[in-house]
Parts: C-alpha cells; sequence; structure tokens
C-alpha cells in the first residue's frame, strides 16, 4: 500500500484537490473540508472515537467535527468508546445497522477488527481510519489517514541517544493503550534508536495515555528504584509525562532536571511543560486530520481514487523551539 507524506502545506493542496466543492485556503485544521456528496448530497458519517482519553483526542475530536459539519454537507453520527474496544465495535455496527454512507474509525487497539469490518464491506459501506490502525487487511478499509507513530518513537530515541547515549542511563517507559498502534510503534522506534547505547530500560507499563495513569505508574516506579534510581522518562504521550511530573514532584525531585522526559504529542499543556524545563524534548503528533478525513470519504463516497495511506508530517522542540513555537500553536 503507497503512502504518502503530507505536510501541513500539501494536506490543504490536497484536501482542496480531493474535494467536490471547497475555499482554496482550507489547513488541516481549517473547517472548510468537503461539501458532502456533490451536488448537494448529504453524506452521513458514522464515526467512531476511541474516546476522551487525552488532550491529543480533544483536539482531535473537534477537527474532526468541524471537518464533518452540515455546513460542510455532512451528517455526524458520533460515538466516544471510553477506551473500550467491545463497545467500539458495537459502535460500528451500529452504524452499518443505521445504512450511514461511511464510516471512520479511530480503533482503540490494532486487533479484534476483522469481523466488523467485513460486515461494514458486506454492507457496501466504505471504512476509513484514521489515526491509529488496525491489523485486519487492507482490503477491508479505503484508507488510513495518521500519523508514522514508529517514527515518532524513533525521532525521540535519536534525542535520547543524542544526550544521554555515552552516559549509564537508567530508564523507565510510560506505554499507551496496550495493543494500540501508537503504543506498539512507539516502543519499536525508540527502542530500535537506543540500540547500542548505555540507555537501559528498567521498567515499562501502560498509563493507558491518560494523566492519572502516568501519575499512577510513576509513582510505583519511584516506589521501586526510588528518584535516585530512575534517571529518564520516556512517555508515549504529553498527557502520562504531566502526570508523571506532578509523581516526580510529589517526591521531592525536579522533573527535567532530576529525572529526564521525553514525550510525544506536543500538545498544549505538554509545550507549555517543555517551556517551562519540565519536560525536556517532545516529538509533535498532529491531530488536525479533521479536513483529509473529511476530503478522504468525499472521495471514496464520490467513487474517486483516494490515497490509501496519509501520514500527516511531525514536529520535534526543544525548550527553545517550544517557546517560538507555543504563542501560534493550533492545539
Ligand atoms: C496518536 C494517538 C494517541 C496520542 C494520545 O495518534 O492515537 O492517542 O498520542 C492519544 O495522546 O490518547
Amino acid at each position: 500500500m503507497k503512502k504518502r507524506f503530507l505536510s501541513t502545506i500539501a494536506i490543504a493542496g490536497a484536501a482542496a484537490m480531493a474535494l467536490t466543492a471547497c475555499s482554496s485556503d482550507s489547513d488541516a485544521g481549517s473547517s472548510d473540508a468537503a461539501d458532502g456528496g456533490g451536488g448537494g448530497d448529504v453524506i452521513t458519517v458514522g464515526f467512531a472515537q476511541t474516546g476522551s482519553e487525552s488532550g491529543w483526542r480533544s483536539a482531535n475530536t473537534e477537527s474532526m467535527k468541524t471537518a464533518f459539519s452540515s455546513e460542510n454537507g455532512f451528517e455526524l453520527v458520533f460515538n466516544a468508546a471510553d477506551n473500550d474496544t467491545a463497545a467500539q465495535i458495537a459502535a460500528v455496527r451500529s452504524f452499518i445497522n443505521q445504512g450511514v454512507d461511511a464510516i471512520v474509525i479511530a480503533p482503540i487497539v490494532e486487533d479484534g477488527w476483522d469481523d466488523v469490518l467485513q460486515e461494514a464491506s458486506d454492507a457496501g459501506i466504505p471504512v476509513i481510519l484514521e489515526d491509529r490502525t488496525v491489523s485486519a487487511s487492507e482490503d477491508l478499509y479505503a484508507a488510513w489517514i495518521g500519523l508514522d507513530f514508529e517514527q515518532e518513537g524513533v525521532t525521540a530515541g535519536e534525542w535520547a541517544a543524542a544526550e544521554f547515549g555515552d552516559t549509564e542511563t537508567n530508564m523507565v517507559v510510560l506505554e499507551g493503550t496496550t495493543g494500540s498502534a501508537p503504543a506498539n510503534d512507539r516502543a519499536t522506534g525508540f527502542d530500535s534508536a537506543i540500540e547500542g547505547t548505555m540507555i537501559t530500560k528498567i521498567d515499562s507499563q501502560t498509563g493507558d495515555f491518560t494523566r492519572d495513569g502516568g501519575k499512577s505508574v510513576m509513582e510505583g516506579f519511584i516506589q521501586n528504584y526510588g528518584v535516585d534510581g530512575i534517571d529518564l522518562v520516556y512517555a508515549h504521550n504529553d498527557d502520562m509525562a504531566l502526570g508523571a511530573i506532578e509523581a516526580i514532584e510529589a517526591a521531592g525531585a525536579v522533573p527535567g532536571e532530576d529525572i529526564k522526559i521525553i514525550s510525544i504529542d506536543a500538545v498544549h499543556d505538554g509545550m507549555q511543560a517543555l517551556v517551562d524545563g519540565k519536560i525536556n524534548y517532545i516529538v509533535e503528533c498532529n491531530p488536525l486530520l479533521g479536513d483529509l478525513v473529511a476530503a478522504a470519504v468525499t472521495g471514496v463516497v464520490n467513487g474517486e481514487d483516494v490515497e490509501a495511506v496519509q501520514y500527516v508530517e511531525d514536529l520535534a522542540f526543544d525548550q527553545a523551539a517550544a517557546e517560538e513555537a507555543l504563542p501560534d500553536r493550533k492545539y
């Protein structure tokens, strides 16, 4: 399956090209996504969102709801599954039974999707994946619009290797949701990047991408190893990093100094912590996918060719870069 990296500008162009009618300057976060099925037909879309586990998720949901607005020619049937995979699959089945024109899924985990995707295919309802992907056959969905999670892990690991790789460094990992594509791939990418360095992963546990989860797992790590036994935290997302900061401060240590922190997402609160020196490096994971997903839905419903894999480009920030970027960030 061909992959295509799109910078934000390229996204706007791609979104504009694929749409039947739209303003020419739509960007990754704007609201001029599509005019539905062309000729004024409203496109009814069932969107199965993971839930509301993080700041990233809130920004992604807002981007999707803005793009799939009635003004843009859509009727959106929205479900947030509260990080419960069975509930998310049930929501997709409900969309099939409702006879929607298209289904969009941000799949909580990679596995377990084959049956319900086959049911959507048998019902003639196209499925588009946004954000995360699945292990099911690529034949069962029309496109995946998301992020290169493994590259995000590599970028984070390369920074860690450059900064700490020559020194004995004890690292703990706050993993994302078990079985999710970002958790799996961010681990793979980071581990490959630190291979051969003096960074040792002494523990790794899921905090389920939530702030509370990151805090409680970090409290356990501190209880097991002491603040002096931990040099580095690799958090799969900012919300867990922010929870870890709370735990580190409660233990009387200084986050970003006594214990370094690397994170992924670059949501506002994470970038503020980076500016404040409590996080040391953040790799972006752009949640503003709504326009691209709406363009893909419109294209598929209109029988047009749609790129099967569309990656949104990510940036990376140290403290100076975050200070410069924060005022203009959209999320
Ligand atoms: C990544 C996305 C992840 C974010 C988390 O694209 O699926 O889920 O990194 C979010 O913040 O909860």
